[in-house]
């Protein structure tokens, strides 16, 4: 990860940082196990991560120093990466053009700001992006989405305020394949009447965006805001239940983050995390890199 991040993300996960690296540095007896079973349920990492972090750490602890493999810290580490899927970060392969990467969640969580910076990041890579503009629920969202592409100098399809998202959604990937692009990211709405009715616009998106172009949409990939916590767990199962993601996005991993709760996500869901984000710039978007996450949550070195 670039220092810059790096140190961002760092200075976003230090009050668990802080909390956790004291207790680890202390010999594990009985009671400064509990008080460190107790943080990491605090920083929502969930019973069961929570548990192994613990039983790691104590198992380092009994070692003989001279003969430790790893340090307590670095145990945990182990035990975070290994939950979050292990160090090779979840990469994705170009092999339909455009791929079509469908972002959800719920309001407030980042798409919009996450599509743009994708759109900027792989412009960088010289691949050519196209943003659909589904979220017609509000007029906000598509002159929000709009401001970005002129910024950033990206196609986008939108609809008027109202029009059918699924409609909007079809325009953007005939107009990506018809122009080649080799990417479209579809903005999708975050807030209906009701849930149910969001849910249902969602599957319709997916269906209708299958018709446009076999396959698609290639991803599907929940944006979630980094300081919601525990909160969004059962948030995101109701979006895998409805659509069946194939990524997560966790933004807002920069102001006072509850970073555990990324890890309960993927250890409930067993859906990989892809990028995260640190801040509103578009180069505040990167690959997620479990051990780099790991460590910051740790207080560790990178
Ligand atoms: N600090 C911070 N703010 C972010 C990040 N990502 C998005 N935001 C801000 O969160 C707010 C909501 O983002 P938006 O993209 O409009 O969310 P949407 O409703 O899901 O489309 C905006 O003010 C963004 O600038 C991030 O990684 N860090
Ligand atoms: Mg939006």
């Amino acid at each position: 990860m670039a220092g810059g991040f790096f140190e961002r993300l760092k200075s976003g996960l230090s009050r668990t940082a802080e909390a956790v690296a004291n207790l680890l540095a202390r010999p594990m007896d009985a009671t400064s196990a509990e008080q460190l079973r107790e943080r990491l349920i605090a920083a929502d990492f969930g019973p069961a991560t929570s548990g192994e972090i613990v039983a790691a750490a104590q198992a380092a602890w009994k070692a003989d120093a001279g003969l430790r493999k790893a340090s307590p810290s670095e145990a945990a580490a182990a035990v975070i990466v290994k939950a979050l899927g292990g160090e090779t970060p979840s990469t994705t392969v170009d092999t339909a053009k455009p791929r079509v990467i469908m972002l959800l969640g719920v309001n407030g969580a980042g798409k919009t700001t996450t599509a743009a910076k994708l759109a900027w990041r792989w412009g960088q890579e010289n691949r050519t992006c196209l943003l659909g503009a589904c979220d017609t629920f509000r007029a906000a969202a598509g002159e929000q989405l709009s401001a970005w592409a002129d910024r950033l100098d990206v196609q986008v399809v939108g609809g008027a305020a109202g029009a059918d998202p699924a409609a909007v959604a079809f325009d953007a990937v005939k107009a990506g394949v018809a122009r080649a692009c080799d990417i479209v990211i579809l903005d999708t709405a975050g807030r209906l009447h009701t849930k149910a009715h969001l849910l249902e616009e969602l599957r319709k998106v997916v269906r209708v965006t299958a018709k446009a172009h076999a396959g698609a949409p290639h991803e599907k990939w929940l944006v979630i805001d980094g300081s919601l916590g525990a909160n969004s767990i059962e948030q995101a199962k109701v979006f895998h239940e409805a659509v069946g993601l194939s990524g997560l996005i966790v933004t807002k991993l920069d102001g006072t983050a509850r970073g555990g709760a990324l890890v309960a996500i993927v250890r409930e869901l067993g859906v990989p995390v892809r990028f995260i984000g640190v801040g509103e710039q578009p180069a505040d978007l990167q690959p997620f890199d479990a051990k780099a996450f790991a460590h910051s949550i740790l207080g560790l070195a990178e």
